[in-house]
């Protein structure tokens, strides 16, 4: 029996308890039978639960590039690895092979070694998504070098102190970059940051926009000609099971930004085996990820899963609403993909748009739909299932986070059921857990609770960069003995998990707790609403009521306010009672939202008590200009 693919509901069971009865086993045989290596582990796993560490595959070696690529060379060399759709539809899009890939990497590879840059050193990715930003990221990976993508949105500070947190030797950024009709000049920011970045050696650019750009003697480069004078092919670097491979910082809403650290082989190996999974690839599949590949999403599901299964991923620089609100469903359809993957944050914009833009198109052939980023409300799955799956393709609602590298919790697609909101069924190999306030597992079903893990996989982050403490005290210690996500999440009476939100997202409202998602959730379902989110704000009696702010939808935006406000209350009301009724309703333009789609809540929650003077860090925001006019709108 090969475990690598999931064939039906009862090999996923069987599958599922054989991991967790015998999860040395288990993994030992996916990662002999999937992939090349160096020399084979000694063990398959070693853990120190008190100290939280972890190693996979202990003492094996590897090149992960030799898996994404090489290996592919002699069946697939011809076959389509990457294909970029650039942001203006007019521009011709690029289908880059195997074989190219190959030689792309290696160039770079050797570009990267001549510029000084060894095994182990930090080389920070600032690109727009455009295929060099895929060849640096491998390149990196194939000598060994540490690569720290960091989203090309970020400010000149945000990307200081990322660049200073894990001392990056060198910066490979563009000239500029398109989103939409925008042009950013990525050069000027990163002149900016580097201003306060001394570990810097040298800047290697990429031109895109031809724009200008001010080059510095002796730091910055021009990368075309470098790669001119390059060689071909690279032969790669050893590698350790455990040598990182990336540190990936997470969009963070509290706090420093923290570095998370992933390492080789167990990143290997889960990523490529929920992507063949989760997305049901097979051979001729063109696959379309639309997240950037600056977020986690990015790095495991755009490259290193679809690589690794030698497949067709799709890398797209623009953005959804350009040149209008139909280009995902253009590109859909102009590459034939067969699988999507998208966030319910995109989902609802283009549902709050004319039904015109998506109806023109068929999809004939796409097979598998996903969501990734947050809990996807009950309207925005059955629009997505609707209109896009054609109530044909099976949505994957895939719960995971940058802290876990690869997918943890999903329906397998033509295998697990599908039900809105849930993500259904943990994966092999995963063995999630709900938690009580007294630290108690909570057995059986129809129950809620803090998410945990209550044991190792092999592409759990491995700390965080110069801190291990944070990392223990982060995910450690609420659960001594377990992997805590900081999400809460509920278990149905078979068994599903719905994932509820962060923790710190419940309010407590005379004295019961109320989860922040069910009730936006039901918002939502108002014909008149687009999105919504409540905070808590502290009040006399209750301890805390209330407030809720709502986007309109175009449609609803002529409506009375005062009705509108009594028929959402009703609404409430009657699907969870009168307890959950809001104190405060504000109709707003936009919701603060970090740069992967996630709602700042503690900037609502800010404005919610009427605190001005202490946003914290907003540089990370979408949409800062947003926050003045939510404050203005302000109800007392
Ligand atoms: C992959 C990614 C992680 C947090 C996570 C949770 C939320 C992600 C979700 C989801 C409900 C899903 N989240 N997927 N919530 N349903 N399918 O997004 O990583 O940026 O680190 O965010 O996102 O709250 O804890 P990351």
């Amino acid at each position: 029996m090969s475990y690598y693919k999931i064939k039906d509901l009862e090999n996923y069971f069987k599958m599922y308890k054989k991991s967790v009865r015998e999860p040395r086993k288990f993994w030992d045989k996916i990662a002999d039978e999937n992939f090349i290596w160096y020399q084979q582990w000694d063990k398959v796993f070693e853990f120190n639960m008190e100290e939280a560490q972890f190693k996979w595959f202990v003492n094996a070696k590897l090149n992960i590039t030799k898996n994404c690529i090489d290996r592919h060379l002699n069946k697939r060399g011809d076959k389509t690895a990457i294909i970029f759709e650039p942001n203006n539809p007019d521009e011709e899009a690029q289908h880059i092979t195997y074989n190219e890939l190959y030689e792309k990497v290696a160039k770079m590879a050797n570009v990267l070694k001549e510029q000084g840059i060894k095994k182990g050193d930090r080389v920070c990715i600032y690109l727009p998504m455009i295929p060099e930003l895929a060849i640096a990221v491998l390149a990196c990976a194939r000598i060994g070098a540490v690569h720290s993508v960091i989203f090309a949105g970020f400010s000149a500070s945000a990307v200081a102190t990322r660049i200073n947190d894990s001392e990056c030797k060198m910066v490979i950024t563009s000239d500029g970059g398109y989103r939409g009709n925008k042009v950013i000049d990525l050069k000027s920011i990163v002149d900016e940051s580097l201003f306060n970045c001394s570990c810097v050696e040298k800047v290697l650019v990429v031109k895109r926009t031809g724009g200008n750009v001010i080059m510095k003697e002796g730091r910055d480069i021009w990368l075309q000609p470098l790669l001119d004078e390059a060689l071909g092919n690279h032969v790669a670097e050893i590698m350790d099971a455990e040598d990182p491979l990336f540190i990936l910082y997470t969009s963070g809403s509290t706090g420093k930004p923290k570095g998370m650290v992933h390492t080789t082989a167990g990143y290997m190996v889960s990523t490529a085996y929920t992507f063949k999974n989760v997305f049901s690839y097979e051979e001729d599949d063109v696959y379309w990820c639309t997240a950037d590949i600056g977020w986690i999403t990015g790095h495991s599901y755009i490259l290193y899963g679809p690589l690794l299964n030698g497949a067709t991923t799709v890398i797209f620089e623009g953005i959804p609403s350009y040149p209008d609100h139909s280009r995902f469903w253009e590109v859909i359809e102009k590459h034939k993909v067969n699988q999507f993957y998208t966030a319910p944050t995109a989902i609802r914009a283009l549902a709050k748009e004319s039904v015109e833009y998506i109806q023109r198109f068929q999809f004939k052939s796409l097979k598998v739909i996903g969501s990734v980023g947050e809990p996807i409300n009950e309207e925005a799955w059955h629009w997505y299932n609707d209109h896009v799956g054609g109530k044909r393709c099976p949505l994957v609602d895939t719960w995971w986070q940058t802290e876990t590298g690869g997918i943890m919790i999903s329906p397998i697609p033509f295998v697990t059921p599908t039900k809105p909101t849930y993500a259904s069924l943990p994966l092999p190999g995963i063995q999630p857990v709900l938690m009580d306030e007294l630290r108690n597992e909570i057995e059986g079903n129809q129950v809620t609770g803090s998410l945990c893990i209550k044991f190792p996989w092999p592409s759990m982050a491995r700390t965080i960069w110069g801190d291990h403490q944070r990392y223990k005290d982060t995910y450690f210690t609420a659960f001594p003995g377990k992997y805590f996500t900081g999400d809460g999440a509920l278990r149905d009476e078979v068994g599903y998990y719905r994932i509820t939100g962060r923790v710190d997202d419940v309010i407590i409202v005379s004295g019961h707790n109320l989860g922040t998602a069910p009730i936006e959730d039901n918002i939502n379902e108002h014909p008149a609403v687009a999105e919504s989110a409540i905070v808590g704000f502290p009040h006399d009696v209750k301890g805390n009521a209330l407030y809720g702010f709502i986007i309109l939808k175009e449609s609803g935006e002529n409506r009375d306010k005062e009705n509108l406000t009594r028929e959402i209350n009703q609404l409430i009301s009657e699907q969870i009672g009168p307890i959950a009724k809001l104190d405060k309703i504000q109709f707003v333009k936009g919701l603060p939202k970090t740069r992967s789609g996630k709602i700042m809540r503690r900037i609502l929650r800010k404005i919610a008590e009427g605190d001005f003077a202490n946003f914290g860090d907003t540089s990370t925001l979408l949409n800062p200009e947003c926050v003045e006019e939510i404050k203005n709108g302000r109800i007392e």
